[in-house]
């Protein structure tokens, strides 16, 4: 890990706590993936870091969204974030283009970022192929990543499998930075969860469970699904022909795999443990039938707190301002001094009050 003592004078950081940033984009239903691969490890480690958490609304706009439902997701992100237990007292979390050094910071980095890396992110391939038309943002979307992670300095980022590649994206673009003005990023690390990093579609464990897709039958348990359409969506999973219910790597097995691996994050078990607890089951059906019982038992306090954070707007509203405030009390300072770096001109300080 590459600090400097730049670094660590110009953005104070706790002592003892490692910061960690990630973000999340207000596209879609949150689904379950989510949960196990992002939010429940940013929760369950919030006491140990210095977090920040955003909801990535500059994002989400890289590919069409209707203004409406962008405006209603951002704040039903953030409710169900509160929901799932990040602490205000804790962790700060705010919305992205609240805080505008995140777009300028984006700017600055396209600058020294060569095209050839950013045609080769998957997510790019993925997203741009078969579409008739793809924005400049689409394209931009892992630049823009980099300079949420490095406004913050951020030691680690947690997020799922599928973002690996931005965060070494973010590590290249720090580094050379670095290099051709002066050391001024902390180069930050993925934290990849190793189970619940890859949730996989319950109608096709070879895909990732996706926010996009929540719409699709069968795909993704929304984390505010009711307990009926949970139970529905997990007796339909795809399965395979045989009949033991344990961990495999056998891509022939991995709708087994994908349920059992939901059920050991939600139990907090080892392998061997949650092996054990199906010693006694008939089947895949009796796979099934616990693992959604876990499910709807463990997303039932969620929800319910959602519903009450829902009634409140105003005061959602209120600690998202001032998520605001203090994430920009770190990102401001940051977006200074890489304009320094670049040789612009700062405004005169004196005469603004
Ligand atoms: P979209 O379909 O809009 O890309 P998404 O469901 O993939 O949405 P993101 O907002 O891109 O969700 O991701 C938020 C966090 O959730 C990221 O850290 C991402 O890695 C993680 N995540 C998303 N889907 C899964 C999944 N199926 N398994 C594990 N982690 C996931
Ligand atoms: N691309 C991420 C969301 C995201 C993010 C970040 C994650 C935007 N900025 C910074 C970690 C750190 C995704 O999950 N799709």
């Amino acid at each position: 890990m590459q600090t400097t003592s730049n670094t660590i004078e110009s953005q104070p950081q706790s002592k003892t706590r490692r910061r960690v940033f990630s973000g999340v984009q207000p596209s879609g239903d949150p689904q379950l993936g989510n949960y196990l691969g992002a939010f429940k490890g940013w929760v369950d480690r919030q006491d140990q870091k210095d977090n920040f958490f955003c909801i990535v609304d500059l994002h989400a706009i890289t590919v069409e969204q209707n203004p409406e439902e962008l405006r209603r997701q951002t704040r039903e992100l953030a409710a169900m974030l509160f929901a799932c237990g990040i602490d205000p007292d804790k962790s700060t979390l705010f919305i992205q283009s609240h805080v505008t050094a995140h777009a300028e910071a984006c700017w600055i980095l396209n600058c020294v970022t060569p095209i050839g890396w950013l045609e080769r992110m998957t997510q790019f391939k993925d997203k741009s192929t078969g579409q008739d038309s793809v924005s400049a943002g689409l394209l931009d979307y892992p630049v823009l990543m980099a300079g949420d992670i490095l406004l913050y300095s951020a030691h680690e980022v947690p997020v799922g499998e599928d973002q690996k590649q931005h965060v070494e994206l973010a590590r290249d673009i720090a580094q050379r930075f670095n290099r051709i003005y002066n050391e001024l990023f902390v180069v930050p690390e993925p934290v990849i969860p190793e189970v619940g990093g890859r949730v996989m579609g319950l109608n096709d464990p070879n895909v990732k469970m996706s926010k996009s897709f929540s719409h699709i039958r069968g795909h993704a348990i929304r984390l505010l699904d009711e307990p009926k359409e949970i139970q529905r969506s997990v007796m339909r999973a795809v399965t395979d022909s045989e009949n033991e219910i344990r961990f495999s790597d056998d891509p022939e097995r991995a709708g087994v795999n994908n349920l059992l691996g939901m059920y050991k994050v939600l139990t907090d078990q080892t392998e061997s443990e949650v092996e054990a607890d199906f010693a006694d089951a008939r089947g895949y059906g009796d796979l099934k039938k616990r693992v959604a019982e876990i499910v709807i038992e463990g997303l039932a306090p969620i929800q319910k707190r959602y519903y009450e954070l829902m009634d409140d707007v105003a005061e959602l509203d209120r600690l998202l301002t001032t998520g605001a405030d203090q994430a920009r009390q770190v990102a401001e300072p940051k977006i200074q001094e890489m304009k320094q770096a670049v040789g612009f001109v700062l405004p005169d300080q004196s005469r603004s009050q």
